[in-house]
């Protein structure tokens, strides 16, 4: 296994890597701020697309440039064909994670909100790029809380054993050990959660001016 791709076997071994003369640096300066990966973890209906978002909206207003790659809308196109077995949910967060990789090479800063349970897949996203590009961020909601909510109506479903391999359900959710930042998305209003993760990003220094 190869843990920088997470791929057992590259298939196309003969590629040449083109270098642009356009890089990430010269991206970056023309952007005005550095390009990072946000990564929102945390159970179904715990918050993360909504925060995602909303981060997004924050940033976009002070001019920075951000893409949100969303569980539900990845999973219609690229990721399509993948269920939530275990070793589905492992290629998902590989996609997810390679894409996110370009998106930094782009100079954007980039907001994945996906369950992504398992704590080596998130590892190996943090392994694929440069140290403190990636940022874990936790979105700490109670399973009674995300239960509550249920707002696609799917908790109930798995309870009933309708939807299998549910994340909370049947299928597990390993916390972050060690976690850039912990948002209490269960108890905490949207916007004190918004000013935590943008106090992450000045802390670190991501905005150029
Ligand atoms: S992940 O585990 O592979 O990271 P991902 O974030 O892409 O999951 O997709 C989760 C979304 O898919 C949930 O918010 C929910 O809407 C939907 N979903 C459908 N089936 C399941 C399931 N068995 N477990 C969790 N989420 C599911």
């Amino acid at each position: 296994m190869n843990l920088k791709t997470n791929l057992a076997e590259p298939k196309s071994t003969n590629g040449v890597w083109h270098h642009a003369s356009v890089s990430r640096e010269r991206r970056e300066t023309l952007n005005q701020h550095k390009s990072v990966i946000l990564w929102f973890t945390g159970l179904s209906g715990s918050g993360k697309s909504t925060l995602a978002h909303a981060v997004e909206e924050e940033l976009h207003q002070r001019k920075c440039r951000t893409y949100v790659l969303d569980g539900d809308n990845v999973r219609h196109g690229l990721n399509g064909d993948l269920g939530f077995s275990e070793s589905d949910r492992k290629e998902n967060i590989r996609r997810i994670g390679n894409v996110s990789k370009l998106f930094l090479d782009a100079g954007t800063i980039v907001l994945t909100a996906f369950i992504s349970p398992f704590k080596t897949d998130r590892e190996i996203v943090r392994n694929l790029v440069p140290h403190g590009d990636f940022l874990e961020i936790f979105c700490n909601a109670s399973l009674s809380v995300c239960e509550q909510r249920d707002t696609k109506g799917m908790y109930k479903k798995a309870r009933k054993g309708l939807i299998k391999n549910f994340t909370g359900i049947s299928s597990p959710y390993e916390d972050p050990d060690k976690p850039e930042l912990v948002v209490n998305t269960g108890e905490n209003s949207l916007s004190e959660c918004v000013n935590q993760v943008i106090a992450l990003l000045e802390e670190r220094g991501i905005f150029i001016q």
